[in-house]
């Protein structure tokens, strides 16, 4: 793009200084001409992305679509694995600006500690894209356009679903909640959706909350905490499906039957949870879309050419039932 055209120009006459005016091809790398940006070829985009981590189901189908749409698109994607720590994915960031590409996109994992790094890309005038989860930034100049889901909708929608699943019911229905990574957008939301819907009703008490932080392994050893300490479930309110997969095991294993003695609702609708909601081991799952890929690279490439975008593209998605899931399963994507 023009920014590498510039550095190239600049590199190659640095390099022919260099290299004794040896017209370029010599060894010391400068004389190749490489460029001072990001490579990848004077009219390739490239991307920075900063992901996650690879803690979930959902994040491994995000990551997938990520890297197959940037292939499709052209784009040269270079890609980071934070696993989990915003310390790595500031780092991650602050090494795309380094190497100058030509947009940078990431996921929060958390949704405060961002500003700084976000301004130092706007100094190095590389726009940003935040994709899945949001910055709590009160300046939004410091990226283009937030590309996810409404986490607040879908919380209401497990919300909605519960209501309606004991709408019948005068007794308390009590709830235990596995919540998402402490301080993510998509915790703090599905909890106040999820809140503001059954909020309305007395009888729906949670007994216990505790963030499972996304994965399995979490999940289950929180649930096995709280069939120890609260003395009557009736409802696992999961902020994702890997979440509640691991309840299932702990729920197992304490000789109850998930889906039945205790009521699972779930988040994603990734692979393996459509599995146990069409097994009855799950009872609903709010569909959140890790397919982001594609607009991601539009959006971008948008971006770049100078377009307006929308500051805020939320994706398609739905719920479903055990019936649902037995008839989605076979085309499922992810
Ligand atoms: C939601 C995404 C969440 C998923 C989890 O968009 O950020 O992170 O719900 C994933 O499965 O770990």
């Amino acid at each position: 793009m023009l920014r590498k055209l510039s550095s190239l120009i600049l590199v190659g006459v640095a390099g022919l200084a260099m290299s004794g005016c040896s017209g370029g091809g010599g060894t010391d790398g400068a004389a190749t001409g490489s460029s001072a940006g990001a490579g990848g070829g004077n009219d390739k985009i490239v991307m920075g992305f900063a992901q996650v981590g690879a803690e979930s189901g959902w994040r491994t189908a995000n990551t997938k679509s990520i890297q197959e749409s940037a292939a499709q698109a052209g784009i040269e994607l270079k890609f980071s694995d934070a696993q989990q720590k915003q310390e790595n994915q500031i780092k991650a960031i602050r090494s795309y600006i380094q190497q100058k590409v030509d947009i940078i996109a990431f996921s929060p994992v958390v949704e405060s500690g961002w500003d700084t790094v976000l301004k130092e890309a706007q100094r190095a005038k590389i726009p940003v894209i935040l994709t899945d989860r949001a910055v709590d930034s009160p300046d939004k100049s410091l990226y283009k356009t937030f590309l996810g889901s409404d986490f607040v909708e879908e919380g209401r929608k497990a919300g909605q679903w519960l209501v309606d699943e004991y709408k019948d019911s005068k007794d308390p229905v009590n709830i235990v909640e596995l919540q998402g990574t402490t301080g993510s957008a998509p915790a703090n939301d599905r909890k106040a959706g999820f809140q503001e819907v059954i909020g309305a009703d007395p009888k729906f008490k949670i007994a216990a909350s505790q963030t499972g932080d996304f994965t399995r392994a979490k999940g289950k050893e929180v649930m096995e905490a709280f069939l120890k300490s609260t003395p009557k479930i009736d409802v696992l309110f999961a902020h994702n499906d890997d979440m509640g997969l691991g309840a299932i095991e702990a729920i197992e294993g304490a000789g109850k039957v998930p889906g039945k003695d205790i009521k699972i609702v779930t988040i994603d609708a990734v692979k393996d949870g459509m599995q146990a909601l069409a097994d009855g081991k799950i009872n609903y799952i709010v569909e959140c879309s890790p397919l982001l890929g594609p607009q991601l690279m539009d959006l971008s490439k948008k971006v770049l050419a100078g377009e307006q975008v929308e500051p805020r593209v939320v994706t398609e998605e739905t719920t479903f039932t055990q019936e649902q899931a037995k008839q989605a399963l076979p085309e499922r994507k992810y």
